[in-house]
């Protein structure tokens, strides 16, 4: 592919209610739309990192210099192959893996685009629906969490994560499980937790959780195989794992038994593929993350999760879950099984809204090869 031209755009996206974790409260989502023109065709990607440095040290402002002052000038002009030779030609900038990721989304969506065939085509997945699941943010009481999840309930979700942090997580989780007795249940502490505040986890394990997400630092696999230890709920890493060869070492240390796969967060679909095969091949299941994103991220996570290893729910929910209004033609809906439709069009399969695009940009750039 001949990249000709690469413009960005950073998107601040109102959601359609506040989401809040164990680092922040957030009103609207940040986020960099990547075009890239390549030969009569346009692909786009999207790079997950949001306005503040709150889930990952990368923000939409980080993601911008890198892509501006080091990515784009690497490739502009250049013919790549493939998303794996765009991966080795950025090896030199270390780090800065969600603006990695969102270039690498572009390069795919051209792939599929000439080749005619469809990202899930192109990553080998299997399914044609996915099972998804909603997370749900810190509410003011446990009382009001019950009530928003049962809104999710009646809408037809089948699995549930709940956010939790200290002080706000075994009371939370149990009136949930009390009101909902059979409900596919899971929480996420974002990292809230230390291998000593987290005793405090020890109740869970009486309130049948798929899994317990990340409670503790993002770089520390040791305390995550010392609590695992202590816990019979399965670990599930997210922060943690940034390529397969944490996710080797995760599984091996015994730091998690289950691992959450985001494409921003590992670098690209490629690695997340990476991820996906170590997991299939040792038995340990995966899961497609989300990060709060537009349909172009959306679609990408839809591929993914048809994969054969996929075997846990997704964090992947119908359009009106985040925005009132996006940037692609696409809405997607949640089917009656819980489920969502992977787009079946080339490339990712979805269509850019030129005025909704026009109406969330709050700056836009355009690189040339100099
Ligand atoms: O930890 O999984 C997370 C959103 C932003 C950043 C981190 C996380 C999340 C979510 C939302 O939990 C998942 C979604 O996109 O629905
Ligand atoms: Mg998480």
């Amino acid at each position: 592919m001949q990249i000709d031209l690469i413009t960005l755009r950073h998107l601040r996206m109102p959601l359609v209610a506040p989401f809040e974790t164990s680092f922040g409260r957030i009103e609207a989502r940040d986020c960099i739309l990547i075009e890239i023109a390549s030969q009569g065709l346009t692909g786009y990607g999207e790079c997950a990192a949001d306005r503040d440095p709150g889930y990952s040290y990368e923000t939409a402002g980080t993601a911008w210099h890198i892509l501006r002052d080091f990515i784009a000038p690497q490739i502009l002009g250049q013919d790549i192959g493939s998303p794996q030779e765009f991966q080795d030609r950025v090896s030199g900038v270390r780090g800065h893996l969600m603006a990695k990721a969102g270039v690498e989304m572009a390069l795919w969506d051209l792939t599929g685009k000439r080749e005619g065939r469809s990202l899930r085509e192109l990553l080998g997945g299997v399914r044609r629906e996915v099972e998804v699941g909603v997370s749900v943010g810190l509410q003011a009481s446990p009382a009001a969490l019950v009530d928003t999840i049962g809104g999710y309930l009646s809408q037809g979700y089948r699995r549930i994560k709940i956010k939790i942090k200290p002080g706000r997580d075994v009371s939370e989780a149990r009136a949930v499980r009390e009101a909902y007795p059979d409900l596919r249940l899971q929480v996420d502490a974002n990292s809230a937790y230390s291998l000593e505040s987290a005793g405090a986890l020890r109740p869970l394990d009486d309130l049948d959780l798929l899994l317990i997400e990340q409670p503790l630092a993002e770089d520390d696999l040791w305390d995550h195989s010392r609590l695992q230890a202590q816990l019979s709920t399965p670990i599930c890493l997210d922060e943690s794992i940034l390529s397969a060869r944490h996710a080797r070492q995760a599984l091996e240390m015994g730091a998690c038994r289950i691992i959450n796969i985001k494409p921003g967060r590992v670098g690209g679909l490629n690695q997340a593929l990476a991820i996906h095969d170590l997991c299939y091949r040792q038995g340990a299941p995966v899961w497609c993350g989300g990060m709060l994103e537009t349909g172009v991220g959306r679609a990408a996570n839809l591929a993914l999760a048809s994969l054969p290893g996929f075997s846990l729910p997704g964090d992947i929910s119908a359009s009106d879950r985040y925005y009132i209004q996006d940037i692609t033609r696409q809405r997607f809906q949640l089917n009656p099984d819980s489920t969502i439709s992977v787009p079946d069009g080339p490339g990712l399969g979805v269509e850019i809204d030129p005025d909704a695009l026009e109406r969330f940009t709050i700056e836009s750039m355009i690189v040339r090869q100099v």
